[in-house]
């Protein structure tokens, strides 16, 4: 497999980074996730530039020097899925690190690294729906982490969350802010019908700005279902009509289950999850905006 890093595509085996970068050791880094899909004729990259926007906005939340531009990553992430042929369904892993070793914790002035793999990817969660569980781990406050970003340090928050959540015999982890509001899963936004009411917590009570999340909202808006951003209690969570979760791997994945009560895989959460499923494989004209066809 051909990983693309600063501009080369190099072989797996020479993929490799210090023990020492501050990016390993201190978290100091940032990420994308990315899906393509193959629908029999094409490999269409799903809202790449988005992601490469955001990439850049983690990075400069962050302070990190990243030497590119989106539109330069949007064509590298191309070219890696290119040179290694691939035919079927992928996810691409941008990540921008500090190479050099270093133990200060002052990462001033120093350019990041760019490594973009892509490997072939199935389902990140069940299809058929998932069983969660509020857990004990809240997610970190704007105060202390920058959550808008998506950095890699503030995975272990996310790991913490996840691993709790499947050591009790849930599928995934729902988290609450500091405030004990309903903000997202360990990997992915969450979304939540009541009372006929699609709805999904604001950006303000730190949740990462899901680019999945922004095409459910629009998807949602043209099929003349409004979306409320406002937040959630874990009360309004526990009397929710329907419940999904939306990210980049878990896609449109309903939540069955939260702590012991049922929910049906209702009518909103199928009406999205079909209407997400033609906008990423290319069968409605009207998103093509956000598909990059690699062939
Ligand atoms: N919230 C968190 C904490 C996330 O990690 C993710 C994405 C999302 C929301 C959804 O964002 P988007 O819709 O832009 O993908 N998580 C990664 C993903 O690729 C997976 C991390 C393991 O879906």
């Amino acid at each position: 497999m051909k990983i693309w890093i600063d501009g080369k595509l190099v072989g797996e085996e020479e993929a490799k980074v210090s023990v020492l970068s501050p990016s390993l050791n201190y978290g100091f880094g940032v990420f994308e996730g990315i899906r393509a899909y193959w629908n029999g004729e094409n490999l269409l990259v799903f809202r790449l530039k988005d992601h490469m926007d955001r990439l850049l906005r983690s990075a400069k939340i962050i302070g990190l020097d990243v030497p590119y531009t989106a539109d330069e990553l949007t064509k590298a992430a191309v070219e890696v899925i290119r040179a290694n042929g691939f035919k079927e369904d992928l996810y691409i892993r941008p990540v921008a690190y500090i190479s050099k070793p270093q133990i200060s914790l002052d990462v001033r002035g120093l350019q990041a690294s760019v490594a973009i793999a892509a490997l072939p990817f199935g389902k990140y969660l069940k299809v058929e729906g998932v069983r969660a569980t509020v857990v004990s781990w809240r997610r970190v406050h704007t105060s202390m982490m920058p959550v808008m970003a998506k950095a890699t340090g503030i995975y272990l928050n996310s790991i913490m969350a996840a691993v709790e959540a499947r050591a009790k015999g849930y599928d995934e982890a729902i988290m609450l802010n500091a405030e004990g509001k309903v903000v997202e899963g360990s990997g992915e936004n969450i979304f939540v019908v009541r009372r006929g009411v699609l709805m999904t917590p604001p950006v303000e009570d730190g949740i990462l700005e899901g680019i999945t999340r922004d095409t459910v909202i629009t998807l949602a808006n043209d099929l003349g279902l409004p979306v409320l951003e406002k937040s959630i209690t874990r009360e309004e969570l526990y009397t929710a009509e329907e419940a999904f979760f939306a990210g980049t791997a878990a896609e449109i994945t309903p939540i069955i289950e939260i702590d012991g009560r049922v929910l049906p895989k209702g009518p909103i959460t199928q009406r999205i999850a079909e209407a997400y499923r033609r906008a990423v494989t290319g069968r409605e004209e009207k998103y093509a905006y956000w598909l990059t066809p690699v062939y």
